[in-house]
C-alpha cells in the first residue's frame, strides 16, 4: 500500500527536556527537511543515515530558529519503509513547536498516533504483533514485561502462529485436493492426513495458558489483605509499599475504605489492597466497608489474611477463615515481635504457606514477598513465549475451536468440505492476530492506543 502524503511529529515527550526529536516520514520527508535545514557546507546533498548539524531556518523571514542535528533516511531501510528525515533539537517547548509547523508550511501533515508504526505495518516492514508490541514497549513498566514485548517485537510469537498457519494450510490442501480430485480415488489414509493438527492443538492450548502468566506481566495480579481489626494489616501494607500510604492507629476499625497501591515483586505488578477490619461493627461506615471487602474477595487473585501473634485466636478469626477457605490464601501471622499468645497449631490446620512476620519491624517481609510470587505464579514459569494480549487470546481459542470442530468432523465422517471450511476458518482467525486478514476497525482501535509521533 502507497501513502501518498508526508507526516511529520514530535516524537519525544511535551515539556522540557535535553533534546527533542521531530520525525518526517513519506516521498516529500527529505524535500522538506532541506527546505528548514541548513548547514555550512553542504547543499541538497546529504548521505543517507548519516548525522548532520547545522541549523533550522524559517525558509521565509530567514530566521534561524535552533541549532540542531538532522538526518536523511533513504527508503526503504527505515522504520516506515518511506523517507524519512529526523531533526535533534533542543528539548524547549518553543522549539519544538516553531520546527513543526515550519514541517506542516513546508508540506508535510500533523501525523496521527502511532501513525508511523501503522505505516511500518502497511508497508510489510512488521506484522501486526510486532506493531502492538512497540506499543507494550513503550508502556513497559518492569524488565519482566519488556522482556516479553520485545520477544514479540523480534517476531518469535508471529513465527509461532505463523508455523500453525502453515500445519493446518498443509492439510488444507490436501483435504482440498480430495474435494477436487474424489474419482482419482487418491489413497489416503485419513488418520495420518490429520495428525499435524492434533500437534497443533496441544501447541495452540499451551499458548492460550500462557495468557494467565502473560497477563500478569502485563496488568499485574490483584492480592487482598484480609483480618479482623487491629491486627496490622495497614501496617502491613505500608511495609510492602515502603510508605505510609495507609492511616495506621492503635484503634481497631481505623479502616474503612480500600487502600490499593502496585509494587513490583520479581517483574510482577502486584495490587496490594489493603481492607477495612472484618467483624462486627455497630458503625455503619465500617459496616459499609466490611460488605465491600466480602464483596471483592472472590475477585482477589490471592488473600493475605492476617491474624495478630500476640492475641488469642478468635471467634472472629475463625469466622474470617469461613470466608476465604476456599481462596489462594497465604496465612500471615503478625505482631511477632511481641509476646506470642496465639497457638500456632490451630493455624497451621488452617492453611498454607504461614508467614511470620512484623509490619512494625520490617521483619519476615521478604519471605512474605517470595511466597506471594510463587502463589500467584505457581509452578507456571513458560518462560519462553507468552501472549499478553486479550485479543490475541480470543483470536487463539477461535482459531483452536475450528480446528477441534475439523478434527471432531474428520473423526465422523464429515463431509469434506465442512472440514475445510473450519480449516480456513481457524487460519483467518490466527490471520488476523499477525494482521494479515485484519479488518480497518481493528487497525484503527489498535493504532490509535499510541501516543503521537510513534
Ligand atoms: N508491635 C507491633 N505492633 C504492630 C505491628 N503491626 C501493627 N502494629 C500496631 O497495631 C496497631 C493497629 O495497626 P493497623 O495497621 O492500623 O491495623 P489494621 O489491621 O489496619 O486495623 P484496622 O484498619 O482498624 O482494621 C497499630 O498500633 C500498629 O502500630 C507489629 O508488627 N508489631
Ligand atoms: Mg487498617
Amino acid at each position: 500500500m502507497e501513502s501518498v502524503d508526508t507526516i511529520c511529529a514530535i516524537s519525544t515527550p511535551s515539556g522540557e527536556g535535553g533534546i527533542g526529536i521531530l520525525r518526517l516520514s513519506g516521498p516529500l520527508a527529505h524535500l522538506i527537511l532541506k527546505t528548514i535545514f541548513r548547514t555550512k557546507k553542504r547543499r541538497g546533498s546529504f548521505v543517507s543515515h548519516r548525522l548532520y548539524l547545522g541549523n533550522i531556518i524559517d525558509p521565509v523571514s530567514s530566521d534561524r530558529i535552533d541549532e540542531v542535528f538532522a538526518v536523511f533516511m533513504d527508503a526503504p531501510r527505515t522504520y516506515t519503509r518511506e523517507d524519512i528525515g529526523e531533526v535533534y533539537a533542543h528539548g524547549g517547548y518553543a522549539v519544538q513547536k516553531r520546527i513543526l509547523s515550519l514541517m506542516m508550511q513546508s508540506g508535510a501533515r500533523l501525523a496521527e498516533p502511532g501513525e508511523f508504526t501503522q505505516r511500518a505495518y502497511l508497508n510489510g516492514r512488521i506484522d501486526l504483533l510486532q506493531a502492538e508490541s512497540v506499543l507494550d514497549i513503550i508502556e513497559s513498566e518492569t524488565d519482566e514485561e519488556l522482556l516479553h514485548a520485545m520477544k514479540t517485537l523480534r517476531g518469535l510469537l508471529s513465527g509461532k502462529i505463523n508455523g500453525f498457519k502453515e500445519k493446518i494450510k498443509n492439510v488444507l490442501v490436501e483435504v482440498e485436493a480430495l474435494i477436487d480430485f474424489p474419482e482419482e480415488d487418491i489413497d489416503v489414509n485419513e488418520k495420518e492426513l490429520f495428525a499435524p493438527l492434533e500437534k497443533v492443538t496441544k501447541d495452540l492450548k499451551r499458548l492460550i495458558d500462557s495468557y494467565y502468566e502473560g497477563n500478569a506481566v502485563r496488568h499485574g495480579l490483584e492480592v487482598m489483605i484480609i483480618g479482623r481489626t487491629n491486627v496490622g494489616k495497614s501496617s502491613l501494607l505500608n511495609t510492602l509499599l515502603t510508605k505510609e500510604k495507609a492511616i495506621v492507629t492503635p484503634l481497631p476499625g481505623t479502616t474503612r475504605d480500600m487502600i490499593e497501591d502496585t509494587i513490583h515483586i520479581r517483574g510482577i505488578k502486584v495490587r496490594i489492597v489493603d481492607t477495612a477490619g472484618i467483624g462486627t461493627s455497630d458503625d455503619i461506615v465500617e459496616r459499609e466497608g466490611i460488605k465491600r471487602v466480602k464483596e471483592r474477595i472472590p475477585e482477589a487473585d490471592l488473600i493475605l489474611w492476617v491474624i495478630d501473634g500476640s492475641r488469642y485466636f478468635s471467634q472472629e478469626d475463625a469466622d474470617i477463615y469461613q470466608q476465604i477457605k476456599e481462596r489462594n490464601k497465604i496465612v500471615i501471622i503478625n505482631k511477632i515481635d511481641l509476646p506470642r499468645l496465639l497457638e500456632t497449631g490451630t493455624v497451621i490446620e488452617m492453611g498454607h504457606p504461614l508467614v511470620e512476620v512484623s509490619a512494625l519491624k520490617d521483619t519476615g517481609i521478604e519471605t512474605l514477598k517470595q511466597a506471594i510470587y510463587e502463589k500467584l505464579m505457581g509452578k507456571k514459569r513458560h518462560g519462553s513465549l507468552l501472549i499478553t494480549n486479550l485479543r490475541h487470546r480470543t483470536m487463539l481459542t477461535r482459531a483452536l475451536e475450528a480446528i477441534e470442530k475439523a478434527i471432531t468432523g474428520s473423526k465422523d465422517k464429515a463431509p469434506l468440505e465442512f472440514i475445510a471450511f473450519d480449516l480456513r476458518e481457524s487460519t483467518h482467525f490466527l490471520g488476523e492476530i499477525t494482521g494479515e486478514t485484519c479488518g480497518e476497525e481493528i487497525l484503527r482501535e489498535i493504532f490509535h492506543r499510541f501516543c503521537i509521533g510513534k
